[in-house]
């Protein structure tokens, strides 16, 4: 099976980070091209300054990290440091990363990688929409290059930051209504899926003993922790979709009402989203496990693959 060629976007933010060790710990199945921040759970300067400490963590110093929008299209910003912490990777120590952010940023990032790849490009969506949705604005062709965009949000029975919608859609409504009406696949990952991803106590535990930084930083990072590993859904269905149960829908988000923001609304006519709505719990925390204890020679930093990469930055290749 080919390597699904991936553009995380992401706030991380706690379960970001378990997302983005999860994909970096998948190897076989995922090729993680580029990451691009967003402002979301915390300021998007904090946002980027911890892809980079994961990248480092995960000895994966090839992979660029383009620092995209600070706000939604028309919301104010609601960073959530109450559930994140301060830094956003809640109370684990990560040193302050030596890499710095590529240079430009993350929209024009976005288009470029995805009008150059030479094969389609999924979008792991891990935040409020903002950069993907301005992406496609910028660049409507891009749509027909992507496989599949797989997003973090979506509730059809209450919220977790209003009791109607869920933190990110409710963050960038338009930017979901963008997305939603972009011509590529779109996968919706619930919060009823996410609310299966609460690790156990004992698994944590025996993850703390891998003797792999990734799982060792989880386990510290969880210890205590009620939340759910809500973003690592994403890559696991990017990972095996076979885990979750879906159905292919149409939906419609609410974009006026103050109460009911960034609501989704199940309507007639053609679908427009595959909406995940339950996952193999079992099945998703074996995969989860295994690519935490995956670890990463430090001899083994990739050369790029030029075609995701600007003409100026392939020019400049040795
Ligand atoms: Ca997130």
């Amino acid at each position: 099976m080919a390597r699904t060629r991936l553009i995380v976007d992401t706030d991380p933010g706690m379960d970001d980070a378990v997302a983005l060790l999860t994909a970096f710990g998948s190897p076989d199945e995922t090729d993680v091209r580029m990451i691009t921040t967003v402002g979301g759970n915390v300021p998007v300067s904090l946002c980027t300054a911890n892809a980079l400490r994961l990248c480092e963590l995960a000895n994966r110093r090839d992979v660029k990290v383009h620092e995209g929008c600070p706000k939604a299209l028309l919301q104010p910003s609601n960073a959530v440091f109450h559930i994140h912490g301060n830094s956003g990777l809640g109370n684990a120590s990560l040193p302050e990363p030596t890499l710095a952010a590529a240079r430009g940023h993350a929209v024009p990032a976005i288009i470029e990688a995805i009008r150059n790849s030479t094969e389609k490009v999924t979008i792991a969506g891990l935040a409020p929409l903002t950069n993907i949705a301005l992406a496609l604005t910028m660049a409507p062709d891009i749509s027909e290059n992507i496989q599949a965009i797989v997003a973090m949000g979506g509730s059809f029975h209450g919220g977790n930051i209003t009791p109607y919608a869920t933190y990110n859609f409710h963050s960038d409504p338009h930017a979901v209504h963008i997305v939603l009406n972009c011509g590529a696949p779109v996968v919706m990952m619930s919060l009823e899926v996410a609310r299966q991803l609460r690790p156990d106590p004992a698994w944590l535990a025996n993850l703390a003993g891998a003797d792999r930084p990734a799982g060792q930083f989880v386990s510290e990072l969880w210890r205590g922790s009620p939340l759910c590993f809500n973003d690592a859904s994403v890559i696991l269905y990017i990972l095996d979709p076979a885990l979750f149960q879906c159905e292919d829908i149409r939906v419609e988000i609410e974009m006026n009402d103050v109460v009911r923001l960034g609501q989704i609304r199940r309507i007639q006519g053609e679908h427009n989203v595959r909406f995940a709505s339950a996952v193999d719990r079992e099945g998703a925390f074996r995969r989860i496990d295994a690519a935490l204890r995956y670890s990463r020679s430090a001899d083994s930093d990739a050369r790029p693959d030029v075609s995701l990469l600007s003409r100026s930055e392939r020019d400049g290749l040795p």
